[in-house]
């Protein structure tokens, strides 16, 4: 009943229709189709335009009829697009990535996977866009885009990855996140004792369940604004989108968002848990070998073997390789700027001619290594060991 696979590099169609569900993949047009620019606009350019500026107008109406007492003023004719954003330095901007990484620790914005239900990229006005932050709260708060650049801002390296990635699979990457701190905007807010769950919504529709604590514990859950120095692409959520380090992508990390609602698991199941995924997404302990490609035919002797591993949360303590089932030999891993990121690793083998398999296991630093048992990604991510087979000249 998994239904899980995503429809990988198929621009379009990647809704599977499996009883679950299936979380739908587009790893299509990486180009920013939204920067504005100076192209004329066509058609439906315009159509999108005249809809966004009614949902303008039909916002500033219900804002005067909701307003008792704090006077909102809208940017009114003043729309802006991602292009007109000039995001503020972090107050805090956090460990850099060390010396001594490989290239490709940080993932570009173009490089980096895409996964969401969305059938066009939402495009939304920073200038009329707004955060409510309702539900079993005390004071139920809206915040506009400039609200939440006036707050300290945070830059975190963090690495985010899907539930529906296979072993072995592409959906992770690594990016240089700013945001604004959740913690403290919800600690203004004031959470009702008994609101174990933050339903994120989003411009589109989707809906997104994140455990409160979560938010509370420490980690750097925040509502990001910034990606790798730029603006959040459309792709990935702009304006505003949430990212909870250690939580897969459908539990933690919802694009587009309009609106935290404080309720409990008990009350809602958001979008992916009605169909059959878990309620609550923590990321499992996972590696895999980019270096040598599958079906390599790499010249016998020293051949670098590489790749990456990662168990957001918890780090990731060792990395080892196996080849033709064999004693697991330990891999270097190379430096890593906290627990919340993937780190990046290589071994030297010692390459003789003929085929062989490659086999990769990460162990996390509370000492668990990763299973060997196979598991599908749905409902709450895949396990198993990434093997290769490669032919030694
Ligand atoms: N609004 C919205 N947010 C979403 C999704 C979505 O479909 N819609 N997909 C989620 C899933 S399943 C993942 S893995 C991440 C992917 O984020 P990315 O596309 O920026 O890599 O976004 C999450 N946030
Ligand atoms: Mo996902």
């Amino acid at each position: 009943s998994a239904g899980m696979a995503p429809a990988s590099g198929s621009a379009g169609t990647g809704i599977s229709a499996g009883p679950a569900g299936g979380l739908a993949a587009r790893l299509g047009s990486r180009g920013d189709a939204g920067s504005g620019g100076t192209r004329s606009l066509s058609a439906v350019d315009r159509r999108r335009f005249l809809a966004a500026a009614a949902l303008v107008a039909a916002g500033a109406v219900v804002a005067e009829a909701g307003a008792t007492g704090v006077k909102r003023i809208r940017g009114g004719a003043a729309a802006r697009s991602r292009a007109d954003i000039r995001l503020p330095a972090a107050a805090d901007p956090g460990k850099p990535v060390p010396a001594g990484t490989d290239p490709g620790f940080v993932t570009g914005n173009a490089d980096f996977y895409r996964v969401d239900t969305a059938l066009t990229v939402p495009r939304i006005d920073p200038g009329s866009w707004e955060l409510r932050i309702h539900g079993m709260v005390g004071d139920e708060m809206r915040l506009s885009f400039d609200d939440l650049l006036r707050r300290p801002l945070v830059e975190r390296v963090m690495t985010l990855n899907c539930v529906s990635n296979e072993v072995g699979g592409p959906y992770i990457g690594t990016a240089k996140w700013l945001g604004v701190p959740l913690a403290p905007l919800l600690s203004e807010a004031g959470i009702r004792p008994g609101a174990d769950q933050i339903v994120a919504r989003s411009a589109e529709g989707m809906t997104i369940g994140t455990p409160t604590a979560t938010a509370l514990d420490g980690r750097d859950t925040m509502l990001v604004v910034g990606m790798n120095g730029e603006p959040l692409p459309l792709e990935h959520g702009f304006p505003v989108r949430m990212l909870t380090p250690g939580l897969y992508g459908y539990a933690g990390a919802c694009k587009w968002l309009t609106e935290l609602e404080l309720t409990t698991f008990a009350k809602f199941d958001a979008y992916w848990v009605e169909r059959g995924w878990s309620a609550e997404g923590p990321v499992k302990t996972a590696s895999r070998i980019d270096k040598p490609k599958p079906f390599a035919r790499p010249a016998a002797g020293p051949v670098t073997v590489a790749g990456v591993a990662w168990a957001q949360r918890r780090g990731v303590k060792a990395v080892e390789i196996s080849v033709d089932g064999g004693d697991w030999k330990p891999a270097e891993l190379l430096p890593v700027p906290s627990i919340d990121t993937w780190v990046q690793w290589r071994y030297s083998w010692k390459a003789t001619s003929g085929p062989h398999s490659l086999s990769v296991r990460a162990t996390d630093r509370t000492g668990a290594a990763q299973t060997a048992a196979r598991a599908t990604p749905f409902p709450n991510g895949a396990t198993g060991l990434h093997t290769i087979t490669v032919t030694v000249a």
